[in-house]
C-alpha cells in the first residue's frame, strides 16, 4: 500500500493525491503539516518538508519527483504527454507552478493570512499579502491567461500540468483571492474545470475537516469522514520551524 505523509490543504501533497487519484491507486496518508513533524519524519524528508511518498523499500521527497515516479511506476492514464515537446512543456508549467504560484499562494498569501498566526502566534506579514495581491498574482496570471486552452485540459486528458497549476488556486481560494473572470477569463474557467474533476473534487471533505477541525479530534475526524489514514502518524503537538526559510 502506498503511503503519503503529508496534510490534505498542502497544495503539493493535493498534487500527489489527485495524480494518485487519477492513476485509481489507493493509498494510506498521515496528514500533519511539517511544522508539527517528529524526528523520524527529517529521516525521511530532509528538508522537512511535505509530501513524502512511501512505497514499500521506496521513500521520495517532492511533489515532481513523486508524480514522475507514480507515472513511471503505475499503469493507468498518463501524466505526461507522449510527445517531447509536450512533455518538456508540461514539465515547464509543472516547474513554473511548483515554484512560482507556490511562492505567490503560499508563501505570499495563504502561509501569511492563514497559517503564519495560528502556527506561531504572529500576524502574518501585511505588505507582503499587499505586494502578492496588487503586483506579482496579477503578473503570473496574465502569463497563465496566454498558457492555457478555452476548453478542456492542456494536453487532452487531465495530466501533471493541469494538476500542477490548479491546486494552487484552491488555496488561494482559502486565501480569499480567486481569479476575476472579468480579467482572466481562461484562466477563471480552466481552474474551475480542473478543480471540478473527481480527482480534486473527491478530496474536498477531507480538506474541510482538515481546515476546520482542531488538532486534537483531527484525526478522528478524518476517520469518520472516511478518509484512508495510516495506523501510525509522524505528528507532534510543538511546532517546529522549518530548515529552508523559516
Ligand atoms: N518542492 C516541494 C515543495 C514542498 C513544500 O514546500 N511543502 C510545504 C507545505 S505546502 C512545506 O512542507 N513547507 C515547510 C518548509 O518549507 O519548511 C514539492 O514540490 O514537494
Amino acid at each position: 500500500m502506498i503511503r503519503i505523509i503529508g496534510s490534505y490543504v498542502s497544495p503539493y501533497v493535493r498534487k500527489v493525491l489527485a495524480c494518485l487519484n487519477v492513476k485509481g491507486l489507493a493509498y494510506e496518508i498521515d496528514p500533519i503539516t511539517s511544522f508539527f513533524a517528529n524526528d523520524d519524519f527529517t529521516r525521511l524528508s530532509p528538508l522537512r518538508r511535505i509530501p513524502v511518498l512511501i512505497d514499500g523499500d521506496v521513500t521520495l521527497c517532492d511533489s515532481s519527483v513523486i508524480a514522475a515516479y507514480i507515472d513511471e511506476a503505475y499503469p493507468g492514464p498518463a501524466l505526461m504527454p507522449s510527445d517531447p515537446a509536450g512533455r518538456a512543456r508540461a514539465r515547464w508549467l509543472e516547474e513554473y507552478a511548483d515554484t512560482r504560484l507556490g511562492d505567490l499562494f503560499i508563501w505570499g498569501l495563504f502561509y501569511q493570512k492563514c497559517v503564519h498566526h495560528l502556527v506561531w502566534g504572529e500576524p502574518g506579514d501585511q505588505a507582503r499579502i499587499e505586494k502578492t495581491l496588487t503586483d506579482d498574482l496579477p503578473d503570473a496570471l496574465h502569463y497563465l491567461e496566454t498558457e492555457l486552452p478555452e476548453a478542456g485540459f492542456l494536453f487532452g486528458e487531465i495530466g501533471i500540468a493541469d494538476i500542477s497549476l490548479a491546486t494552487f488556486f484552491r488555496n488561494g481560494v482559502y486565501a480569499g483571492f480567486e481569479a476575476d473572470p472579468d480579467r482572466w477569463p481562461k484562466t477563471a474557467a480552466y481552474v474551475e474545470r480542473v478543480l471540478a474533476h473527481p480527482a480534486f473534487a473527491h478530496l474536498l471533505p477531507f480538506e474541510d475537516v482538515q481546515r476546520s477541525v482542531e488538532i486534537r479530534r483531527r484525526r478522528e475526524a478524518l476517520l469518520e469522514a472516511g478518509a484512508p489514514l495510516t495506523a501510525q502518524t509522524h505528528g507532534t503537538r510543538e511546532p517546529r520551524r522549518g530548515i529552508m526559510r523559516l
